[in-house]
């Protein structure tokens, strides 16, 4: 498949950049930074919020074909809820924009467990119907991303795919993060499953590995072909147990429903 990634000099971006060529893909970078060392493919130095600079791009990517766009790019952590709404869901608009008028039909998303990050943890495996209950003004903003997308998918038939991602690292770091971690071989697997699943339409699923501690259902993401094979039990040893555990693992989010993560909204 030929995919736009946007976000690709990122921390996520870069493992899937290298991931998805391996598998034989061709990818298209997109990011505000140059061009990731090594790679020599085709890249456009561009802010994703810019919707002018984004069109241009889409419409040059679709004319030569385009089949997907796997949106990466986006503020990861908590600022201003105008600095958040701009970073996720002004560059998601701009995508969506560009992609209805140059017909490209598939868009994967990085969302986060933060669009419902003051759920309370459950005895068993959280859905992905869970009503949104964002722990951050970053979590409002992925929120207001997915409503894009779900619109994007009923009104033009865009096929929309949510992944709402947990703790991303090389390996799990804490407690919370035995049941949230999301390894770098299973997000390329996520994410190539998510491109290559047939007639999605709208589809949200979780972020994780298969991990033994989880707190979030995998079914949703096997439905659509993402078969995680990683778990952060392998790496319990290893991980020391913390002062912060407790009110970490009350709610889905951790730290950033603390009050460390409270901002201003304006
Ligand atoms: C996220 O969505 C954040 O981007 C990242 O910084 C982590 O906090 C992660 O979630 C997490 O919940 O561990």
């Amino acid at each position: 498949m030929r995919v736009l990634l946007t976000g690709a000099a990122g921390s996520i971006g870069t493992v899937v950049l290298s991931g998805l060529l391996d598998r034989g893909h061709q990818v298209v970078g997109l990011d505000r930074s140059a061009a990731t060392e090594g790679f020599d493919g085709p890249w456009h130095t561009v802010d994703c919020t810019d919707p002018d600079a984004v069109d241009a791009v889409v419409g040059t990517e679709a004319h030569v074909g385009l089949d997907a766009v796997v949106h990466l790019a986006g503020k990861p952590d908590e600022g201003s809820l105008p600095e958040e709404l701009t970073s996720h869901v002004v560059s998601t608009a701009a995508l969506l924009d560009a992609m209805v008028r140059h017909g490209v039909s598939r868009i994967v998303y990085a969302s986060s467990n933060h669009a419902v990050g003051r759920t309370p943890r459950a005895d068993g495996a959280l859905g992905v119907d869970l009503l949104p209950r964002p722990d951050t003004h970053y979590g409002v903003a992925k929120v207001a991303a997915e409503a894009l997308l779900r619109l994007s998918a009923d009104r033009h038939g865009i096929d929309a795919l949510v992944t709402r991602i947990g703790s991303f690292l090389t390996q799990p770091e804490t407690v919370r993060q035995l049941a949230t971690w999301l390894s770098h071989d299973d997000a390329v697997r996520m994410f190539e499953a998510c491109l290559t699943s047939p007639d999605p339409g709208f589809a949200v699923l979780w972020g994780i590995s298969a991990n033994q501690r989880a707190w979030w259902d995998l079914e949703p993401g096997r439905a659509l072909g993402y078969h995680p094979q990683d778990d952060a039990e392998d790496f319990a040893a290893q991980v020391d147990a913390g002062p912060d555990d407790d009110a970490e693992s009350s709610v889905v989010g951790g730290p950033f429903a603390g009050r460390q993560y409270h901002r201003p909204a304006l």
